[in-house]
């Protein structure tokens, strides 16, 4: 049996989950995304990601033909349809389906559409060993042409570069903005440590503002870490004493390797090691 996904106002069937051809979110990438976790039954920070979505949704003037809340129920019913315990959701709101043409307005209504299925995680050894990454060439959106804030359903920006680090047999790349400034990972936030002190990006050099960034920040700061919000160079990221990256789907992985150079002592350090505990305690209480 397949899963139950949710289309529009109703769980259907795998095989019946159809959008049309003429739908703007295929024409033209005109949509927007959530990717979520459940752990043990529960959606991880729904509210959250429901914030960000209804506002990459008004960044590009598509009205979420639900309101919040029974979106987030929907969402709920889903996960609970498909029996996930720990897993993962993509929700999808997308233009809809209109005519050839750019025009959007010819959409009228906006389709969506929510997966929860369980999650691909990346293999046990990497988090204990650590992630190699390269510079991407290609660099982030530039937010005068798009927000990288928006979560969109055009993630070309973010493929191109994913596919240089693919070309090096690397699984990462980190993208730096057009001041030169590191960005972000092609899926994940950056962070950088150093004489003890955490630095992130500010959300400003180009980054999504990542849920699990919000959270290992919040974490942090119980713990006591210093995090600091600042612009990083290249050089930065080779000064470290460690890096590590955070997202829905990685949560916290240690970066031991960038443009071949080592990072720190070439293992996952000991403040990345106890975020990475915290957070995961954190999801799972
Ligand atoms: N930057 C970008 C460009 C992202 O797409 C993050 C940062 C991290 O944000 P969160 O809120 O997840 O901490 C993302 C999130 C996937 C996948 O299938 C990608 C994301 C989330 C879930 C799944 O590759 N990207």
């Amino acid at each position: 049996m397949g899963l139950k996904i949710w289309l529009n106002d109703k769980l259907v069937e795998e095989s019946e989950a159809k959008v049309s051809v003429f739908d703007h979110g295929l024409l033209y990438g005109d949509g927007v995304f959530e990717g979520i976790r459940v752990y043990g039954g529960r959606v991880f920070e729904l509210k959250a990601h429901m914030d960000r979505l209804y506002v990459s949704a008004k960044a590009i003037r598509l009205e979420i033909p639900q309101d919040m809340e029974t979106l987030s129920d929907n969402v709920c019913k889903t996960v609970a349809a498909n029996n996930i315990k720990d897993g993962y959701i993509r929700l999808i709101v997308t233009r809809g389906i209109g005519s050839l043409g750019l025009n959007p307005l010819t959409c009228k209504q906006g389709q969506i559409i929510i997966i929860a299925d369980k999650i691909q995680l990346y293999p046990p050894e990497l988090y204990e060993n650590g992630l190699r990454v390269i510079s991407a060439n290609t660099m982030r959106n530039h937010p005068l042409a798009i927000s990288p804030q928006i979560k969109s359903l055009n993630y070309l920006n973010n493929i191109i570069a994913k596919l240089e680090a693919l070309d090096r047999n690397m699984l990462e790349a980190i993208m730096y903005n057009h001041m030169g400034y590191v960005a972000e990972a092609t899926g994940d936030n950056v962070f950088v440590i150093r004489g003890g002190k955490i630095y992130t990006p500010p959300i400003s050099a180009g980054s999504l503002e990542g849920i699990t960034r919000d959270v290992v920040i919040r974490l942090a700061r119980k713990s006591h870490y210093e995090v600091l919000e600042q612009n990083l160079t290249r050089y930065d990221l080779y000064a470290a004493n460690e890096i590590f990256l955070t997202g829905t789907a990685a949560e916290v992985i240690g970066v031991v390797e960038v443009d071949g150079r080592k990072i720190g002592t070439g293992r996952p350090g000991t403040i990345t090691r106890d975020l990475w505990q915290k957070f995961e305690a954190y999801a799972r209480s």
